[in-house]
């Protein structure tokens, strides 16, 4: 593929991390305004780099023509929560959506990568309207908690810097600074009745500011 097929391959997948970029944020807005709390703390998405994608059809082994369904994150969204029960929250509100549709789930909180890497994917099928008609793409849905994403931002900064061969001692401890995040969550985790009860007055008291 030539730099213009490539622009016109991934124009869908551009426009799927758009729609649900906002369609995320969307429902955090729409659950915090309802008074509810919102299992949402914020979103991102990004569409794979050209080289990432074909790196990883090479390790896949997915041909050229095949990348539409070999490659299942060509369109990624990553949405943060503030605690680990909300990712089981988030999942449940995706798997009910009438606007995608779930194709299968990875746990790598339960089941948690060597690395340390922790987050709930889920595999989506979305589809895009084009000039062209109606085009369905995967989307690979990362949730995680904050001090999941501090983990994995960094870890993946290092990684990307050593070209994946971190030194072993680096990678003994950032499988301890996972150790850490997870036990970090689950303390945070046991005091969420204390913390949420904390923000609703803290934002019921802003409100009454904001009225006066
Ligand atoms: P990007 O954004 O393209 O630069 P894999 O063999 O790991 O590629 P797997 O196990 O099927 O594939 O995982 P999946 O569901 O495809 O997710 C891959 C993505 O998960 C990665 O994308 C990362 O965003 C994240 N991820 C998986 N393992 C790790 C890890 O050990 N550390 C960190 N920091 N992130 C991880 P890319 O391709 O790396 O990112």
């Amino acid at each position: 593929m030539d730099s213009r097929d490539w622009k016109k391959f991934l124009i869908p997948y551009e426009q799927a991390v758009e729609e649900l970029k906002v369609k995320f944020k969307t429902l955090r807005t729409e659950m915090k305004a309802r008074e509810e709390y919102s299992p949402i703390e914020f979103v991102t998405g990004r569409v794979k780099r050209i080289s990432s994608i074909l790196e990883k059809a090479k390790r896949l082994q997915v041909p050229m023509d095949r990348l539409e369904q070999g490659i299942e994150d060509i369109s990624g969204i990553r949405i943060m929560c503030q605690f680990i029960q909300d990712i089981r929250t988030l999942s449940e509100l995706i798997r009910q959506r009438k606007d995608m549709s779930v194709v299968y789930e990875k746990d790598y909180i339960t089941n948690y990568k060597e690395s340390g890497y922790r987050s709930y994917h889920i595999i989506v099928e979305y589809p895009v309207q084009t000039s062209l008609g109606l085009k369905t793409v995967l989307a690979e849905v990362q949730i995680r908690t904050l001090a999941m994403n501090f983990w994995a931002t960094i870890e993946h900064s290092l990684s990307y810097k050593h070209r994946e061969r971190l030194p072993e001692d680096v990678k003994n401890r950032l499988q301890r600074a996972a150790e850490a995040a997870h036990a970090l969550d689950q303390e945070m985790s046991s005091i969420r009745d204390e913390i949420m009860d904390a923000q609703k007055l803290f934002e019921d008291n802003s409100n009454l500011v904001s009225k006066v």
